[in-house]
């Protein structure tokens, strides 16, 4: 573990943060956010949380032939063969400077994983048992076997005892283990100094009204995380849907390396055999693993990530129940439903949400971020409850990069290897065309057609 600490040291390190604990810009008040020394009195208080080790044992690389994916082909470099050493998949990261994630990295170390995704996910008030018991009857999936704590995005869900705050966690999709409780109001997630970057930049920005609000960099046990507002904080009850926006959902970088230094991964294997025991080729077959890009092309396809520019990724209903079987959801006609569904035919729900999405559209189309940034993997957080209140909010800018000086994107124009085009405005306006024709309102242009 030494390793593991040197990588916290140096994550700790690159977010500035200091052996007290809590940085010094530690406190960009804005919105809901209390007194600086209140926030901070309430960080103080965190249990132990153990980082699981990473295992790579499963994962064998054998460079073997060129791997063919949808519109990158992946070349060997020399046809060797060596085990995956943990260092390979921070660079995979690259200058994302992720840490490792203790998730969704091997399918088969669930337990390990698990274990820690209820410690990380429970209130501090709470021993890992109850919080476990309360959030699988707080969050189960009814739609498939996939676990509930795949689904990313955390939200505190007030669902007990409106007197015992941060009771319990939903996650929508994603990197579990990333969340913890923060002060009333706030969370913490995961440190990304890319994602930190971002939280920077769009200080000022005219799209600083639809991104959670951010405090700084804060230290618990060790760790770094991003301070931020708790999204959910004002609803009872609140149904809660993650879009996961743009046409592509990994870097451009992510394909570069892939290319030069092929990275063959089973747990990507694994799950894709767990939907379709067809979809890899029979020399992934062979080699029982297949690189991320392939991984991710092949999930763009599936769903409607390549032919609507967005693609549902979890929905936690009011009862609490959560479905993420939405890797296969494609068609216009079947998306219509599931927001027909999700928004319960509720005209006022339905309108409030397409004109705060008409409200981002402007925002972005007149926000300098938007314009110098590769939107990879973000997604828009709808939130509404029973009092009609919807809201969405933009998040998830761990992937989020800046252009080089002087380069601009257009964000509606097709993808090509070089251009950095991640279509999130051509998505928006198809999830904007479904929405409309639920209200028979359409969109601006006045059609309901996706483009
Ligand atoms: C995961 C999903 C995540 C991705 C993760 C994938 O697939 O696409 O967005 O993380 O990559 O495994 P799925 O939704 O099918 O579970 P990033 O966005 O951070 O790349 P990972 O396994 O390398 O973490």
């Amino acid at each position: 573990m030494p390793k593991e600490r040197e990588k916290r040291r140096k994550a700790s390190k690159e977010a500035g943060l200091s052996g007290a604990g809590i940085s010094d810009g530690f406190v960009k008040e804005r919105r809901t956010c209390r007194r600086a020394s209140e926030l901070r009195d309430e960080l103080c208080q965190v249990k132990e949380v153990k980082l699981s080790e990473f295992n790579t044992t499963q994962v064998q690389t054998s460079m073997m032939e060129a791997l063919r994916v949808p519109q990158v082909t992946i070349t060997p470099d020399g046809g060797c063969s060596r085990e995956i050493q943990q260092e390979d998949w921070a660079d995979v990261e690259g200058s994302l400077r992720r840490k490792l994630s203790n998730s969704s990295i091997s399918s088969t170390g669930s337990s390990i994983m698990l274990e820690e995704s209820e410690d990380d996910i429970l209130s501090d008030n709470e021993t890992k048992s109850k919080g476990n018991i309360t959030l699988e009857h707080l969050c189960e999936d009814t739609s498939e076997s996939k676990p509930w704590w795949k689904i990313k995005t955390i939200v505190n869900w007030p669902f007990v005892s409106p007197q015992r705050r941060n009771l319990s966690w939903v996650q929508l999709a994603g990197h579990k283990g990333n969340f913890k409780a923060g002060g009333e109001g706030t969370i913490l997630k995961k440190f990304s100094e890319n994602e930190k970057l971002c939280f920077e930049r769009l200080q000022g920005d005219v799209l600083q009204d639809f991104v959670p609000g951010y405090y700084g960099v804060v230290e618990r046990d060790g760790d770094p995380f991003l301070h931020m507002t708790d999204l959910l904080v004002n609803f009872d009850r609140p149904s809660v849907m993650d879009c996961k926006m743009g046409v592509r959902t990994y870097l451009e970088e992510e394909v570069v390396r892939a290319r030069e230094r092929p990275k063959l991964r089973r747990d990507l294997f694994d799950k894709m055999l767990e939907v379709d025991s067809e979809a890899p080729s029979p020399q992934e077959h062979l080699q029982r693993a297949v690189t991320k890009p392939r991984y991710m092309q092949w999930r763009e396809t599936l769903s409607s990530t390549h032919t609507l520019g967005f693609r549902i990724e979890g929905i936690k209903k009011a009862d609490g129940t959560c479905h993420t079987d939405f890797k296969k959801t494609r068609s216009k006609e079947d998306i219509t439903q599931i927001f027909r569904d999700f928004a319960t035919n509720n005209t006022n729900i339905l309108n409030s949400y397409l004109s705060k999405l008409a409200k981002i559209q402007q925002a972005l189309m007149s926000s300098e971020f938007f314009k110098r940034h590769e939107v990879i993997g973000s997604s828009l957080l709808f939130i509404h409850d029973h009092t009609d209140r919807a809201e969405v909010w933009l998040i998830d800018f761990g992937k989020t990069t800046a252009l080089p000086e002087g380069q601009t994107l257009d964000h509606s124009i097709p993808w090509q290897e070089g251009n950095r085009e991640d279509g999130y405005m051509w998505g928006l306006d198809n999830l904007m065309r479904t929405l409309g024709s639920l209200t028979n309102k359409g969109t601006s242009e006045g059609s309901n057609e996706c483009l």
